[in-house]
């Protein structure tokens, strides 16, 4: 196969396109990560050397970076879903017609590796040769992407094996968007383009991925959200599965050995990674992780939904992580850990707020700045960014479950739905069939606690199936898309839906300890898909008994009663403002099934 580009592979397609971008991008070289550990070192010596990477003395081959303070997190503004019409992408997402997009971007890329070398880096979503995981190549400039596709991705030359000649791949097109000059560099300074010049781009249609101007996360490492979830949720709903931003973890009895798998979605900051990897608090009962952020789930041939995390990492929230919320992650992180926008100890170790200690001594803050803790002054500036990360092989956590590899994934036993709601939703409820599911995660929202940009506190963001920024096509046909697949399970084989709420409140203080006590709630609905839960049924579902449920010494009866019965005038407003603000965002598109649902249980109520 003859190519200018020194290929490895001879997939003609491929090559082809890495031709094409080389022409386009201009980089002075081209690298095929070939995704071995002599890569991955050779590469951070690289970033140590340009002083990008800090190395930490405290942290046995992890380091830290700092990146530009306008480039910490995905940006939504920034973010387009470019289908050929603009209805297919829907009211929840910015949409630009592909053709004028690729015209504005294809500028942008127009010699954007100047001075650069830029990398391919083959990858699998989901293990090697698994029949449920996708291939996808990423072509981008920047080193520190190379390193976390390494950590979040399975990558390299075993990926083009399975790829072989003709196999399919999604193309994932990425530049930090700074070209160098002769003989410049980046001084040591992360590089990006401004915010008005930054994209992420999908094309649905060509299920392709097109980034420019962000190095961080979810805007730069395309295997995430952009090909996991925007890109697959559009795959999923043609080959007739489910791409989902949930958690799955695995929960054992240990009297009897049997286990139950549990899918779950919650909107941002309601403690998914924590849920993910739960050490419970009642004894006899052992909770695994086979993920923390993503589920692609496929009916199998009994009629099952069967799961993986497509995802070979964490790339986790580091505020709030501690030994005591969270030591399954804080033992993930103790090596082979990058961080970013973290504070720096003295000593070569990482700092944050909520990691359960005190700031040892002067830091260095994640803008790089001096800075020492100072309790009495409630005005200062965090020493580690809110959103910053580390990023840690999923193997490195003690809890993680056998079945984390497992080809064919794990069948899904429940799917959990949840948000942030001081007030109305209780602790858990089950919902009576599928449909009833569906509705639930169509509903799913967390409650502004201070007032925030056009909400005023108290209302509620709806944030369906916790998949707003991240589905790849209109909302309703996802609804749609949701009750198919369900009627193509047998009832009996169907996973049972919950909805859950950590985070009701009574007195101004929460009236559910959470954390390792959320086993509670996960042991009643491990019995309820068993068959031998007891459980209350109420208008809005199923209810847990109270007499039988697992309560906490911190919970009193009464508390446990009010955050397990029906709020009949909360649930009355509750289905008026779905019924008024949030359906009608959806048109035509909505499914007759779900207003048919919203009405039944208004019935109900009375
Ligand atoms: O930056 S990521 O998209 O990878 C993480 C997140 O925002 O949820
Ligand atoms: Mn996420």
């Amino acid at each position: 196969m003859s190519c200018c580009c020194n290929s490895p592979s001879n997939h003609a397609k491929l090559n082809a396109w890495v031709d094409e971008i080389s022409v386009l991008t201009e980089p002075d070289s081209i690298y095929w990560c070939d995704g071995s550990k002599a890569e991955y070192d050779e590469m951070v010596q690289t970033l140590v050397q340009s002083g990008l990477a800090t190395p930490l003395a405290k942290r046995p081959n992890s380091f830290l970076f700092r990146s530009d303070p306008s480039d910490v997190a995905r940006v939504e503004s920034r973010t387009y879903i470019a289908s050929k019409s603009q209805d297919d992408a829907g009211p929840t997402n910015n949409w630009i017609d592909p053709v004028e997009l690729k015209a504005e971007m294809s500028k942008l890329y127009k010699g954007s590796m100047h001075g650069r070398t830029m990398y391919v880096i083959p990858f699998s979503m989901g293990p090697i040769g698994s029949p449920i995981a996708k291939i996808g190549v990423e072509i981008t400039d920047s080193p520190y992407v190379v390193i976390n596709m390494h950590i979040m991705a399975r990558v390299g030359t075993k990926v083009l094996d399975v790829l072989g000649g003709v196999g399919e791949f999604v193309p994932c097109l990425h530049s930090i968007g700074k070209p160098l000059l002769s003989c410049q560099d980046d001084n040591g300074k992360w590089p990006s383009a401004p915010v008005e010049k930054k994209y992420i781009a999908h094309f649905p249609e060509e299920k392709l991925i097109w980034s420019y101007g962000s190095g961080y996360g979810g805007n730069a490492l395309l295997g995430k959200k952009c090909l996991a979830l925007r890109i697959a949720s559009v795959i999923a709903r043609d080959e007739g599965w489910l791409a989902e931003h949930m958690l799955i973890l695995k929960i054992t009895r240990e009297s009897d050995g049997k286990s139950k798998f549990i899918a779950a979605a919650f909107p941002s900051a309601c403690g998914k990674t924590n849920l993910a990897m739960l050490v419970p608090t009642i004894p006899g009962w052992k909770v695994e992780t086979v993920g923390d952020d993503i589920a692609w789930m496929r009916p199998g041939k009994d009629g099952k939904l069967y799961a993986i995390n497509p995802e070979a990492g964490f790339f986790g929230v580091a505020p709030g992580t501690a030994e005591d919320t969270n030591p399954n992650a804080m033992a993930s992180i103790k090596e082979n850990t990058i961080f970013t926008n973290v504070a720096l100890t003295e000593d070569g170790d990482i700092w944050w707020e909520g990691i359960g200690y005190d700031a040892p001594g002067k830091l260095i803050d994640w803008n790089g700045k001096e800075w020492k803790q100072d309790k009495a002054n409630k005005d200062q500036k965090p020493a580690a960014h809110g959103n910053s990360r580390f990023t840690a092989p999923a193997k490195q956590c003690p809890a993680i479950a056998p079945e984390f590899e497992a080809l064919g994934g794990v069948p899904i036993d429940a799917i959990l739905f949840g948000g942030r709601r001081p007030s109305t939703i209780p602790l858990v409820h089950q919902a009576k069939d599928w449909n009833h599911g569906v509705f639930m995660g169509s509903i799913v929202g967390s409650e502004i606690t201070a007032a925030a940009l056009d909400l005023k506190v108290g209302e509620v963001r709806r944030d369906p199936f916790a998949m707003l920024p991240f589905c790849g096509y209109h909302m309703g046909d996802y609804f749609k898309h949701w009750i198919e697949v369900g009627k193509n399970l047998p009832v009996e084989s169907q996973p049972k839906i919950f909805f859950v709420n950590w985070f009701r409140k009574k007195d101004g203080k929460f009236a559910w300890p959470g954390y390792g006590d959320n086993s509670r709630v996960l042991k009643w609905v491990f019995e309820q898909c068993d068959g031998t839960g007891k459980a209350v049924e109420t208008p809005i579902g199923y209810i847990p008994e109270i007499a039988s449920f697992d309560r906490p010494e911190s919970v009193s009866v009464d508390t446990l009663k009010e955050i397990l019965s029906v709020d009949v005038e909360g649930w009355k407003k509750e289905l008026a403002d779905v019924k008024e603000k949030h359906y009608p965002k959806f048109g035509a598109k909505l499914p007759k099934e779900l207003v048919d649902k919203l009405a039944e249980i208004q019935k109900k109520l009375g």
